[in-house]
């Protein structure tokens, strides 16, 4: 497939932009190969700027659950656009969607709008840590919350308990505030919390795990981290920023019957533009500014052109009931990979919740960080960049999920198993 003007256009994008994109994952690097640079996109289709047509398993990081440029969507946002984009106060649209949320999550009685993912986490945790007192964080490797400071900090090595920092510009000082330890090990939480019971303000997970490559919770993890949280008194946050929304209307909590006290989402609720939203019980959310001594604001929080798109997916979300078409769709397409592999022997583990999955190219389970770093990145490239040339796109990232959304059928996944089949030819064992 040619990408020529792609080529161009990222030579134009390195002129001003660092790295050429706005998000270091759209370079393209985990995969070695050139990125793309799209044009369009319509339902389960995306079109890159040399025109190739692509089957688009990215769907915008999750965020598209009703397909690209859903027509409904689109009219609501040009609607909303006519009437002003900002207007620095505040709009009925805002509870509109803040409702629909709520509806979705019992455990959110109070939410705050913001503008990332991002955003969400990094005010939920202070807000955590203003509501307790308390100043620890407890992540899991692997997860990964958007880029505030102290979550991007990992392990640190051999016994040392404290985290160091995941990324240059990250004091030691911040990163000593975040306690790391393995996803789905309850044992190892339970260790830290009774090392550090009094200084943890919060725990914060990905209920399921996207950001390593899918990764379910395990039987009664969920559960053990609540129990957890409650024998410290410390909150339990989710954050559904991907699952919100994805694998049930009410998110991982509705899905596994587990209750957060902080809950963050993102993504869908905002149907591709940009936005955040956290929430919980109110006498926590009450410790937020205006009402509390916690300061968190933005300009552009709870904008009303990506209320009135978030108001418009979650009503369809409502009135269509698209979960269990998704379930079997997904299920499809994780039955018929698993299938094509097994012709050729080729070890692999697909993780799948839902509508969100990870093909990942290694022998054993994948349950945690280190089992998904045994998986063979060169063989995702090679995969990667041969649906690429077939038309069909995966995340360019062996540690990351593919969607489905409603706009996806089963004509699409005959698609992408037919191409799929002929680069087994070329690498079966
Ligand atoms: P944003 O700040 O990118 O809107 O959200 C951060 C975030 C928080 N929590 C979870 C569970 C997330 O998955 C994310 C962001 N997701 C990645 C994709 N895995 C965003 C893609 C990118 O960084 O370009």
């Amino acid at each position: 497939m040619a990408q020529k003007v792609s080529s161009e256009l990222n030579r134009r994008a390195l002129r001003s932009m660092s790295g050429g994109v706005n998000s270091p994952v759209r370079a393209f690097k985990a995969v070695g190969a050139e990125p793309l640079f799209i044009d369009h996109a319509t339902g389960a289709y995306i079109y890159d700027a040399d025109g190739n047509k692509y089957i688009d398993y990215l769907q915008s990081w999750g965020a598209s659950i009703l397909g690209h440029a859903n027509p409904l969507v689109t009219e609501t946002i040009h609607n909303s656009a006519k009437k002003g984009t900002s207007y620095g106060l505040s709009t009925a649209l805002e509870a509109e969607l803040a409702e629909l949320i709520k509806r979705a999550f019992p455990s959110i009685e109070l939410l705050r709008m913001v503008n990332s993912g991002t955003e969400a986490v990094m005010s939920t945790v202070r807000l955590a840590r203003g509501y307790t007192g308390r100043t620890k964080v407890l992540k899991f490797e692997g997860c990964y919350h958007g880029h505030s400071d102290g979550l991007l900090a990992k392990a640190g090595s051999g016994m040392t308990t404290f985290s160091v920092p995941d990324s240059a510009g990250v004091p030691q000082s911040i990163a000593s505030e975040t306690l790391v330890v393995p996803y789905n090990d309850l044992e190892a939480a339970r260790k830290i919390t009774e090392q550090f019971a009094d200084d943890i303000a919060c725990v914060l997970i990905e209920p399921v795990a996207a950001n390593m490559g899918v990764i379910p919770p395990a039987e009664g993890f969920l559960e053990g981290l609540r129990k957890l949280c409650d024998s410290i008194n410390a909150l339990l946050i989710f954050d559904e920023v991907i699952t919100g929304f994805r694998v049930a209307p009410g998110g991982a909590q509705e899905k596994y019957g587990i209750q957060a006290d902080l809950t963050t989402l993102g993504k869908i609720i905002g149907g591709g533009l940009p936005v955040g939203a956290f929430g919980g019980r109110t006498e926590i959310m009450k410790f937020l500014a205006p009402d509390g001594p916690v300061y968190q604001a933005g300009t552009l929080s709870g904008n009303p052109v990506v209320a009135s798109a978030g108001i418009a997916v979650l009503n369809t979300l409502i009135e269509t009931n698209p979960y269990e078409e998704l379930e079997s769709l997904a299920g499809l397409l994780e039955m018929k990979l698993k299938e094509a592999f097994e012709d050729v022997s080729l070890p692999v583990r697909i993780n799948r919740v839902g509508s969100m999955l990870t093909v990942f190219f290694c022998e054993n389970p994948v349950s945690n960080y280190s089992s998904a770093r045994t998986a063979d990145t060169s063989r995702y490239t090679s995969f990667f960049r041969a649906m690429q040339k077939s038309g069909i796109l995966f995340p360019p990232s062996q540690f990351e999920a593919a969607f489905l959304s409603t706009a996806h059928a089963i004509r699409d996944i005959e698609k992408t198993i037919t191409p799929l089949k002929k680069w087994l030819q070329k690498h079966k064992n």
